[in-house]
């Protein structure tokens, strides 16, 4: 007999809970909450009315039962390690994920990460289902868990299903390959609200829609007939709301007097150089941390800067390191910084100091403050947190943001220095450029970006987001009885195209 818990008005889902277990010096482990934009952007939300968390709580085996972190219900849900390597190493990290990044590297498919995915979605929809009370309002995250809003919607159709994709959504073209493209685009459309960072995202996902599914849409909104279903469908709308950081919250923090003085402490431990640049990322092949290091090797090489006067503090989180192509990058990543330094190194200078760690938050924001030259490079990104994270704590008006036109970011920050990470004359350029000009200008152009990221911060993303997701449409849309024909039409000869490539897709082994 199952004892029914505690229900909730507002369930958030996401691939992870938001606390790690600290151990302390005899060997107790508590939970601590995670630093990460998420919880805070949620706090307001979650103050306002009871709020349960569904997620893995980051170790193999069984699930910690659930328990209170504040005010904030955790439902752990489990994963083996064979779940570990194929729905979250395999099938989200090693197909999702660069399907979903223009295929920066090979996406790998195999038939069994997919049903281990569909296992594992399943296993999220009835953790959600048995936390949220009757109406209550669900807010999924993210690429790992796009079937869950549809099988949530099967258990309980009383509740309000959100989700938001953190990532880029790809062009059709790529997203096509994935044999499971219809499972997937299905799975996301029992959500009544689907968020995107860019609206090419929303675009990229509506045309997907059409062209893959035969489905009809009309501005922001998707009509979606269930299979067997009525021709009135339910109406889903998809639109952009691009996430952003604590403004308020990284402002303060960096204009303490411990931070400011940690500044001036890491600029004296690096020899005071005239130019500290900074580069922030998690190990990840999308950020163009490869292409960041061509382009300032070049400029050692031919002299346009030179250490001592010039130094590069790379922070490298460890990710992923289970997965091949991030194996293989960090080996690359740690070769060339090897070379650069090995090269170009002068007595009581390094070029590069490569920090592959995790740092507390306060020495981030002492990096962020202390750094006059911030570089965000990727080659793709669905926003890119730490851009916003440096403007927020540049209160000082100083320094001056590099930034790649394929981040999400790039679409709100205009005045920051632009770079196309694929040009690497063109990056050093910029990079140039970031470093003479006038000091005037550079304050200008922070001043703006501040001005932006003040007015659109993480807490207005959340409230925003909640809104959209409440006054989403929620009738059925009727279809007219000529776009019903002309429908069932596309929908006949998509079933025909996709029998096709799945019986090709069969036959290269997927
Ligand atoms: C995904 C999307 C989207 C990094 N090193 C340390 C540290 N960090 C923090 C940064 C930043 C976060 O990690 C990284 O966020 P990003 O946005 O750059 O990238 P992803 O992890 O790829 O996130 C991305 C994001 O979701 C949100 O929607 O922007 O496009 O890919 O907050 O500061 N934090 C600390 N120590 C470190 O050493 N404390």
């Amino acid at each position: 007999m199952t004892v029914a818990g505690p229900t909730f008005d507002l369930v958030v889902a996401a691939n992870r809970l938001p606390v790690d277990v600290v151990v302390d010096a005899h060997g107790e482990g508590t939970w601590q909450r995670s630093p990460g934009g998420l919880v805070s952007a949620m706090e307001g939300a979650m103050a306002d009315r009871g709020a349960a968390w569904v997620g893995w709580a980051g170790e193999p085996g069984l699930a910690p039962a659930p328990f209170y972190q504040g005010n904030l219900f955790m439902h752990p849900v489990s994963l083996t390690s064979v779940e570990v390597e194929e729905y979250y190493e395999g099938f989200s990290n090693d197909t999702l994920w660069p399907i979903y990044h223009d295929v920066i590297v090979q996406a790998t498919f195999h038939r069994h990460w997919w049903n281990t995915y569909r296992t594992v979605n399943h296993r999220f929809a009835h953790a959600i289902a048995e936390v949220a009370a009757p109406g209550a309002t669900v807010w999924v995250h993210d690429y790992q868990l796009q079937l869950v809003p549809a099988m949530v919607r099967a258990i309980r159709p009383d509740l309000r299903i959100g989700w938001f994709n953190h990532i880029p959504f790809p062009p059709v073209e790529l997203f096509a390959q994935l044999p499971w493209r219809r499972a997937l685009v299905e799975g996301l459309l029992g959500a009544d609200f689907l968020g995107f960072q860019r609206t090419a995202d929303a675009g990229n996902f509506l045309r997907s829609c059409r062209r893959l599914l035969g489905m009809s849409t009309r501005g922001d909104t998707v009509a979606f007939t269930p299979a067997g279903g009525e021709p009135a469908s339910r109406t889903v709308r998809v639109s952009a709301i691009p996430i952003s950081v604590d403004f308020r919250g990284l402002t303060a923090l960096a204009s303490t007097s411990k931070v400011l003085s940690r500044a001036a402490d890491i600029r004296a431990s690096l020899g005071d150089p005239e130019i500290l640049m900074l580069g922030v990322d998690r190990l990840d092949y999308t950020k163009g941390i490869r292409h960041r290091l061509k382009a300032y090797g070049e400029l050692l090489q031919d002299k346009s800067l030179a250490p001592p006067s010039v130094t590069l503090m790379q922070v490298a989180m460890p990710s992923r390191e289970r997965v091949d192509a991030y194996r293989v990058l960090r080996d690359e990543v740690e070769r060339t910084v090897g070379q650069i330094n090995g090269e170009f190194e002068v007595l009581g200078s390094t070029p590069i100091h490569y920090l592959r760690h995790f740092y507390p938050r306060e020495e981030m924001v002492a990096m962020f403050v202390a750094a006059d030259i911030m570089l965000v490079t990727p080659l793709r990104d669905g926003m890119n947190l730490v851009a916003k994270e440096y403007v927020s704590c540049r209160n000082d008006l100083g320094g001056a943001l590099v930034l790649s036109e394929f981040t999400g970011a790039w679409h709100e920050l205009h005045q920051a220095f632009i770079c196309n990470p694929h040009d690497i004359e063109g990056v050093k350029q910029t990079i140039m450029q970031a470093i003479n000009t006038p000091e005037d200008e550079r304050r200008r152009r922070m001043k703006a970006m501040r001005k932006r990221v003040a007015d659109h911060d993480v807490q207005r993303w959340a409230s925003n987001y909640l809104e959209a997701l409440a006054s989403a449409p929620s009738k059925p849309h009727r279809l007219t009885r000529a776009s019903t024909r002309e429908l069932r039409g596309v929908e006949r000869a998509n079933r025909a195209n996709l029998r096709a490539s799945d019986t090709a897709s069969e036959r290269i082994g997927t």
